[in-house]
């Protein structure tokens, strides 16, 4: 008997993985987990006979010859698979794309850092030229949905967009999709949603906010990591951490960002959980650790953690332009032309006064301006950047004040300057040799 089977609190690329498996390997059982994120469980519940699902319990463990692993690389995310993980007779097959290095050894394997697992067993039905029907194509589309974020996740790959492309052609059907990814709150979700955000705690580490929360659920409660999600966003964070107490024995840890530097995914691990960049969670034991010091190791996790890529000092210019305020604005246009600069400072090193730009060289109107001094035209109120903070950073700032130069100053003192055609240099790695 062949065996597909994924992790706990499966949420639906998953089981679009499970589904897609059972396909691709004719005559296997799907087996999904007890516990299932909410959505995935609404849908079950209407969908489950269109499919060859069972719960863990219902196989015989004995008869499995083939185990077929999807989305995730860990024995202890399964459900009831340890008398598998002990027989040697068992083959294991492998599609997953988290790169954590998991403990499951397996046989065969397809394991790439794409958008969702699903994708991966989408190209397999390609290959094979298979034709799905409405029902399947839309189950697969929520997982491939659901784990890219629409395909807007940075995670996601042309691929993943391809393979929707694929599920459209075969009558996915979006409105259905829509329904279960988007599912209605309800009261006790939007109660939820105000207890956290009034008691959000706000730690800041290299310039990035983190929101944490410690929340007692008295039930449960569907759509949890909706609710995270939505919460970070209202809230501004760049990540979210919150803990439900689901009782004294367990909490859960759910985690979101919208930053690189930090990686919900590797932090949970920590906590025997896992998932993505972007997104992740964890139930911990509370003989393990209490809510409390769930909370103090995820910000001393944050806090040792170094920031990776590119800072600003790497981007930057100099040495940079600064005239005193009394230059004439002829001399401040000629300088602009020989040095092919656009902006020039006005002060000096350990005192900024002021930016000029070429735009404001357009407000001269009268031959006789020319002579005027520069401190006349020029902006006050100078938004400065720090060196150690990333290129997105300054993007931000750039367009909140909507300007396209930053002197970067590094205690009062002005060390170089980065403008917007650097930033977008970056970010589409057209970077000068
Ligand atoms: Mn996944």
């Amino acid at each position: 008997m062949q065996v597909v089977t994924t992790h706990k609190n499966t949420d639906f690329d998953a089981l679009a993985s499970v589904i897609a498996a059972t396909l691709l390997y004719p005559d296997s059982i799907g087996v999904v987990p007890k516990s299932v994120n909410s959505n995935v469980s609404q849908f079950l519940s209407t969908h489950k006979t269109a499919f060859d699902i069972v719960l863990p319990n219902e196989i015989n463990h004995d008869k499995v010859t083939r185990l077929i692993v999807v989305d995730t690389d860990q024995w202890r995310r399964l459900d009831r698979m340890e008398k598998i993980r002990q027989r040697s007779d068992v083959e294991i097959f492998l599609w997953d794309h988290h790169g954590n290095g998991g403990d499951i050894e397996a046989d065969w394997h397809c394991q790439e850092q794409i958008g969702a697992t699903v994708t991966l067993l989408i190209r397999e039905m390609k290959r094979r030229k298979m034709e799905l029907n409405p029902l399947v194509s839309t189950v697969l589309l929520i997982g491939l949905y659901e784990d890219t974020g629409h395909l807007s996740y940075p995670s996601t790959q042309p691929e993943d967009a391809a393979a929707a492309a694929y599920l459209l052609e075969n009558g996915a059907d979006l409105n259905v999709a829509s329904f279960f990814l988007n599912p209605p709150y309800e009261e006790v979700q939007r109660d939820i949603l105000f207890t956290m955000m009034q008691n959000t705690e706000r730690i800041t580490h290299n310039h990035y906010t983190i929101g944490i929360n410690i929340l007692c659920l008295d039930r449960k409660v569907p759509m949890l990591a909706a609710i995270v999600s939505m919460y970070r966003k209202i809230i501004n964070a760049d990540a979210v951490f919150v803990i439900f107490i689901n009782d004294e024995k367990s909490c859960t840890a759910i985690g979101r960002s919208g930053v690189e530097m930090i990686d919900i995914g590797s932090i949970l691990k920590h906590f025997g959980g896992g998932g993505h960049p972007a997104a992740g969670s964890a139930t911990i034991k509370s003989v393990h650790y209490q809510p409390e010091q769930v909370k103090r190791k995820i910000i001393e996790i944050i806090r040792e953690s170094k920031i990776g890529g590119a800072t600003i000092a790497d981007l930057m210019s100099f040495p940079v332009t600064i005239v005193d305020g009394s230059t004439p604005m002829s001399e401040i246009r000629n300088m602009m032309q020989e040095k092919k600069i656009r902006g020039i400072l006005v002060g000096s090193e350990d005192k900024l006064e002021g930016i000029i730009v070429l735009w404001d060289l357009k407000k001269l109107r009268y031959e006789k301006q020319w002579k005027s001094p520069v401190k006349a035209f020029m902006a006050r109120n100078v938004a400065t950047i720090s060196p150690d903070l990333q290129p997105s950073q300054a993007a931000q700032l750039m367009v909140k004040k909507n300007i396209g130069h930053l002197p970067v100053v590094l205690e009062n003192k002005i060390i170089g300057i980065v403008t917007r055609t650097d930033i977008l240099t970056y970010f589409y790695g057209l970077l000068p040799e």
